[in-house]
């Protein structure tokens, strides 16, 4: 029927306007599947299979829906995370990456018709600071840490790591990367490309595809909207009440 494409809300808790504005959208806008492209949550761990407190009312309103999930730089771990706990296995398609400390996941899963390719996008950042960092980040070890230090200890530090939720200018060369890879995969045959982590929603014509970044929630609140292999760019207005 149609598919409800987010990336970078970076949910923050019950006082984050980012996390109240999403679970407005997944009770107004109703779709067959979801997906999570990276950087839902902005700081997401699950401390011996318990995610924060904080993050629990978006968890719970996942639940039901057929998911594809994948890894952002902030939460990476929430797609073994979701798999792990309950979640209908046949109703979510998880891309945790085979190796975790990789960055950049491809997800090709057909959507509304379309052959549709998925990615977070920080793959094209190939800086060896962020490479390196997200290599740490992501390895066992880090996550052992985090287990280690209890649900307290994990926000605190990966809160010191991620930053104040900013709302950052996005950067030019990255958003030209992801453009350039998106002709690519669209050039391999994709209809629909996707890339977030960027913050710069668009949705653009590409040949004979579509390349979407449904942009974030700090500042745009815009979503990917497909019905009918038509892909559209939309933004949330919710109900005042
Ligand atoms: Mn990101």
């Amino acid at each position: 029927m149609a598919t409800l494409i987010v990336s970078d809300v970076h949910c923050d808790g019950p006082d984050s306007l980012t996390q109240q504005a999403f679970l407005g959208l997944l009770s107004a806008v109703q779709t067959d599947t979801l997906v999570l492209a990276g950087d839902i949550f902005h700081a997401f761990w699950a401390p011996n299979g318990t995610p924060f407190p904080a993050y629990q009312p978006v968890i719970e309103a996942l639940r039901g829906r057929k998911l594809v999930v994948l890894p952002g730089n902030h939460d990476w771990g929430l797609p073994a995370h979701l798999l792990q706990r309950g979640f209908d296995p046949s109703a979510i398609v998880v891309t945790a990456a085979p190796n975790p400390a990789r960055v950049g996941v491809r997800v090709d899963v057909p959507i509304e018709g379309l052959r549709a390719s998925f990615t977070h996008g920080d793959e094209v950042d190939e800086s060896w600071t962020y490479r390196g960092f997200h290599a740490i980040l992501r390895s066992s070890g880090f996550g052992r840490l985090l287990d280690a230090l209890g649900p307290v200890g994990a926000w605190n530090l990966l809160h010191r790591l991620a930053g104040p939720l900013g709302a950052g200018a996005p950067n030019p060369a990255l958003v030209a990367a992801q453009r350039e890879l998106a002709e690519r995969w669209i050039a391999g045959g994709a209809q629909l490309v996707v890339t977030g982590h960027t913050h710069a929603p668009c949705c653009e014509k590409i040949g004979g595809g579509t390349w979407l970044n449904p942009g974030d929630w700090i500042t745009h609140r815009t979503y990917g909207f497909v019905e009918e292999g038509r892909v559209e760019l939309r933004t949330f207005t919710p109900v005042r009440g």
